[in-house]
């Protein structure tokens, strides 16, 4: 059975970044898959919300309703991360019955695992609260509906869902006990990550994989600038001659993909013209590696690389900080530009 999770939108004037990896949804999705369903994801804190009530209103319905006609949703499972995130699940439930009463709306996190009753008490459009680790209840949910509404009413074979609050057909509210946790996570599949773009998530257009603080980002930009500068490149947005992108990976064995931009490696725009070398994919870098990578802007080869390993370090001295920054980028830079 399809079945449609969604990540509500951020939390505004709270989080300034797009995109928080719906953990949750990912692990619930790869369950869900293992028994025979088919999950969709969709994530509101990737998308671009218009700010106008409005219209923002009108998008959040139509991106509902437009994947819940598509598939032929009749499970909708929506994730509450925190007791901050309750007025949007339930805007978004409210959305969703509004054109589509029939659908089931089935909420799990942080909040409604301690609020699952007051929420059934309050909220006119959420019918079922899972309460803590949700894999086991939603497919049982997923399995019973799949059969069909009449059966929800069969109290025999929901009360056979752990952890689960639900209304009974006197809309009476009941709660199924848990069972007991996962004693062993190990039996969990992996989260279904190929229902993500990952490239939704990077912050500041600097990769989960180069995870370093984007205070360091910037210094280091701001060396490799200076540095440039005293070899006659100019930084322009008009017709470059080569883009940069650059990685930092901090812990081990890491795979970057080293310049394949549509990954998001930040890019730097310079003047001057090198020769093209050879071409690579796929890295694995010990942690504290850091790489410069020069593309050609017009074929986008791999010109130069520039790479320094086990240099990247938390200084708590900012000066010396910038020292070392400095020195690991004089010293990647001194190379460049290569020999025609
Ligand atoms: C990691 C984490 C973060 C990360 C999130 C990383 C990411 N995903 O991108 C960061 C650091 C960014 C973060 C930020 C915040 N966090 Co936080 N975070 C956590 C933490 C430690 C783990 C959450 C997690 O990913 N667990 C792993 C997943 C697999 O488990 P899960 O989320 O519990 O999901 C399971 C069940 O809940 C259930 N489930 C969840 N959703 C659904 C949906 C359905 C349909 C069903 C059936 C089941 C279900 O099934 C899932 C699988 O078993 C929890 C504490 C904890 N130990 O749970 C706090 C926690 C959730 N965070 C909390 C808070 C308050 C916040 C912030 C609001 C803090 C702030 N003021 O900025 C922000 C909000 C971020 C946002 N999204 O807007 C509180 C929420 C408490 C509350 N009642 O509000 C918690 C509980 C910590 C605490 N004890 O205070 N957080």
């Amino acid at each position: 059975m399809n079945i449609l999770l969604i990540q509500p939108e951020n939390l505004s004037g709270l989080v300034k970044d797009r995109g928080f990896i719906p953990v949750a949804l990912l692990y619930l999705a790869s369950a869900l898959r293992d028994h025979s369903h088919k999950p969709h994801i969709l994530d509101f804190s990737v998308l671009d919300i218009p700010k106008d009530n409005a219209s923002r209103i009108a998008f959040l319905e139509n991106t509902c309703n437009a994947k819940i006609k598509k598939f032929g949703v009749k499970l909708v499972g929506i994730n509450c991360f925190s007791t901050m995130h309750y007025p949007l699940v339930d805007e978004l439930a409210k959305f969703i019955k509004r054109h589509n009463p029939a659908v089931k709306i089935c909420i799990g996190g942080a909040h409604p695992s301690f609020f699952g009753e007051e929420i059934l008490s309050n909220s006119e459009y959420i019918d079922y609260i899972v309460v803590g680790e949700g894999e086991e209840a939603l497919i049982g949910l997923a399995d019973i509906i799949e059969k069909g509404d009449d059966t929800l009413t069969h109290e025999a074979d929901i009360s056979n869902i752990p952890a689960i609050i639900y209304r009974d057909k006197n809309r009476e509210i009941l709660e199924n006990p848990r069972k007991s946790y996962i004693k062993d996570i190990n039996i969990l599949k992996m989260p279904a990550w190929e229902l993500i773009d990952l490239t939704n998530y990077y912050r500041n257009k600097v990769s989960v994989q180069e995870n370093i603080h984007t205070l360091n980002v910037k210094r280091i930009q701001k060396a490799v600038n200076a540095q440039l500068e005293t070899k006659g490149c100019k930084m322009t947005t008009d017709s470059p001659d080569f883009l940069i992108s650059m990685h930092v990976a901090k812990e081990e064995k890491m795979d970057v993909r080293a310049w394949n931009y549509s990954y998001g490696g930040r890019a730097m725009l310079h003047g001057g013209s090198y020769a093209a070398t050879t071409q690579y994919d796929v890295y694995q870098y010990e942690e504290g590696t850091f790489v410069l990578d020069f593309v050609d802007a017009q074929s986008r080869e791999l010109i130069w690389r520039g790479i320094a390993q086990g240099e990247v370090r938390n200084y708590s001295n900012p000066v010396k900080r910038n020292e070392r920054i400095n020195e690991v980028v004089r010293n990647v830079l001194s190379n460049f530009p290569p020999v025609k």
